[in-house]
């Protein structure tokens, strides 16, 4: 009585066996990658040397840096091409839309498993993939070798059952499971949907639900293939790529959680966690300067199909700028087509280039002190680029019907007084998206590729330094922080940082600017100090978000040795180790209060303390000691002793 899941992961299994929290290794099917992680993915494959990918398709978007204010976008971009050509990898010229988007509109497979540089590759889950983000590195060695090494989480089943009322969508319901299960709900779990209000949801909408699972701190989620995968699969004329995959009836999930859809109602989450969640309708008519509609969460043809039958022959309030990012450029054709782009444009919405854009900071970022309604899926603080603003999560129907009241509205209980009435959007033909997808280039001929294009921003990525036999890991202590502590936080990206992905010197200037803007400084100045590095002390859920290896390179570079918190997210814990950075988790969490800031830390030989499971640290400022737990696995502290994983690979530290 299997669940879908471990169905998927057993078919794949390499080594381990599937028991929660047990190690396994799976076969990855496909792989796909973004330019603002890719860079960094691309140098490492060629510091692998290794020539075609393993994989059966490997992909490599290039979707979020795409103002090109200078020449540095332009340069990663020619640097990730000529990089995929030599290996076999696709490439998607920037404009053709968001990776997420795209992948599931092209090479999606039910039943395939999906390794992504992008923490929302469980997009795939919406086609009953086990679709998983990680960062840069583990991507690069699943396309060297077709192999993928993980903890066996735990499956949470997610009951659906009943129907959505008209403007309630997708987002409700995964607001709905982040109100309830929390950012931090998800950690060492996948969320498996099944019951029958499976069926009322569209691919899409599936889509918008795995998605945000990421914002759970799941390691993924995943909807069954059925009648609806290939309604939506034949639209893309992929009818073919159809297979029917399900969990046995009566499969026992580790926790279970009912959602019943006819209940579900408008939804916001409000500043500044994507958990803050609560109805629209209580929330109330706050004052809305921006409204922003797309990401890879909520820019599918349906959503944008809503949004225009709002706004046709209405217009967009005085008071507010409205933006729309298409998620595909298959999507904008088709809206082209039918008429609803010009719906969109004569209501007055700026239509942007298909990609990631304002979700990631890269324009748009609203006004000082804007209240800005978002369809995306991250409202951590500063993260829009403006550091006051005040972003709120919700649906496309939300934010369109917003849009043209210039408050927050709830459009169910609303819509009769405010005279708009939401038709229902017919589902494409067949083929309806079946056309050349003109911004792919497939590789040439293994042998046949030119030369890699490295441009003068590409700077090397740095490397750790091995733990000699019998010698300490020590860190002077240079930061605290509070509970979950984003990526964002830790190595913020808008216009003016994300052209500088493959240059961690430069970005290392900016390391924790937004939360403490003296972290650089003190940690270089622990690099020359007695303890020669840095450790900083987290809360809960540490590292939470985006997969950005930059989050670990940058403080592996100001000198980071160690991280001790109360607990971690699971993809920024697996960066930290890929760069020979220690994250251990505080045995009692009251001794995280106990430390004070330029206390030095010490593992004394940390070899041997590594084979335990408890370790001891001792405080060499005060002579106190306190305990640490070790769950690293055995391939995990040797990349640890080696000084990362690139190390441990060549042999070099
Ligand atoms: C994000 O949504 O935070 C990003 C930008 O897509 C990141 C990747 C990155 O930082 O490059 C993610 O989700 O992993
Ligand atoms: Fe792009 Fe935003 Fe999706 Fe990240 S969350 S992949 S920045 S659209």
């Amino acid at each position: 009585m299997s669940t879908l899941a471990y169905k998927i992961l057993e078919e794949h299994l390499i080594s381990g066996s599937l028991t929660p929290g047990e190690e396994i290794v799976i076969r990855i099917d496909q792989t796909l990658t973004q330019d603002s992680t890719g860079t960094m993915v691309y140098l490492q494959l060629e510091a692998m040397d290794v020539g075609q990918v393993k994989t059966e398709l490997s992909v490599a978007y290039i979707d979020h840096n795409m103002l090109q204010t200078g020449f540095e976008n332009a340069d990663d971009h020619a640097f990730i091409a000529s990089v995929a050509a030599r290996h076999g990898v696709l490439f998607q010229k920037p404009g053709g839309g968001i990776c997420h988007q795209l992948h599931l509109e092209n090479y999606g497979v039910p039943g395939k498993t999906l390794l992504g540089s992008d923490s929302h590759t469980p997009t795939g889950g919406g086609l009953a993939m086990i679709a998983i983000g990680a960062g840069g590195l583990d991507v690069a060695i699943a396309m060297a070798q077709g192999t993928y090494a993980l903890a066996v989480p735990k499956v949470i089943g997610v009951e659906l059952k009943g129907a959505l009322r008209p403007w309630v969508s997708a987002k409700d319901v995964i607001l709905t499971v982040l109100k309830e299960l929390t950012v931090k709900g998800g950690v060492g779990r996948i969320v498996e949907y099944f019951g029958e209000g499976v069926r009322s949801l569209s691919v899409t909408d599936r889509a918008t639900i795995t998605n945000m699972g990421a914002e759970l701190g799941a390691t993924t989620s995943v909807f069954p293939s059925d009648e609806r995968t290939r309604e939506y699969l034949a639209q893309q004329g992929r009818a073919d790529a159809w297979a029917p995959l399900a969990a046995d009836p009566g499969a026992a999930y580790d926790e279970t959680l009912v959602v019943d859809l006819s209940l579900v109602e408008p939804l916001a989450a409000k500043p500044h966690s994507p958990d803050n969640v609560e109805a629209v309708r209580t929330i109330g008519p706050i004052k809305v300067d921006q409204v922003a509609i797309g990401s890879c969460t909520n820019s599918s043809y349906t959503d944008l199909m809503r949004t225009a039958a709002i706004l046709r022959g209405r217009k967009v309030h005085p008071d507010v700028s409205l933006v729309i990012s298409p998620g595909s450029a298959a999507i904008l054709s088709e809206l082209a087509r039918n008429g609803a782009l010009a719906d969109l444009i004569d209501a007055g919405a700026r239509i942007i280039e298909n990609g990631c854009g304002p979700c990631i900071g890269m324009g748009q970022s609203p006004k000082s002190g804007a209240v800005s309604l978002r369809t995306f899926n991250r409202n951590f603080k500063g993260r829009s680029g403006t550091n006051d603003a005040e972003v709120y999560l919700v649906s496309p129907e939300t934010a369109a019907v917003s849009a043209v009241t210039g408050a927050l509205t709830d459009g169910l209980s609303s819509h009769g007084a405010l005279g708009i009435e939401l038709p229902e959007i017919p589902a494409p033909k067949e083929d309806a998206f079946k056309r050349a997808n003109n911004f792919m280039v497939p590789p040439p001929a293994p042998g046949a590729a030119p030369d890699v294009v490295m441009g003068p921003n590409i700077k090397p990525f740095p490397r750790g330094k091995s733990v000699k036999e019998g010698a300490a890991i020590t860190g002077e202590v240079v930061l605290l922080t509070g509970d979950n502590i984003t990526t964002d936080d830790i190595m913020p990206s808008d216009s003016r940082l994300l052209p500088y992905r493959s240059n961690i010197p430069h970005l290392a200037e900016y390391c924790f600017e937004k939360i403490d803007a003296g972290f650089a400084e003190r940690a270089k100045k622990a690099k020359l100090g007695p303890a020669q590095g840095g450790c900083i002390i987290g809360g809960e859920n540490y590292g939470q978000g985006s997969s950005r290896e930059h989050a670990a390179l940058v403080p592996l570079y100001l000198g980071i040795h160690l991280v001790i918190a109360k607990s971690f997210a699971r993809i920024h814990r697996a960066n930290l180790i890929n760069s020979g950075i220690l994250p251990l988790v505080f045995a009692e969490p009251a001794d995280a209060e106990k430390i004070k800031a330029g206390a030095v830390l010490a593992i004394e030989d940390a070899g041997a303390q590594l084979t335990q499971d408890v370790i001891v640290v001792t405080n060499r400022s005060t002579g106190a000691q306190f305990s640490v737990l070790n769950a690293l696995s055995q391939p995990e502290k040797q990349m640890v002793l080696a000084g990362g994983r690139i190390n441990l690979i060549r042999g070099e530290g």
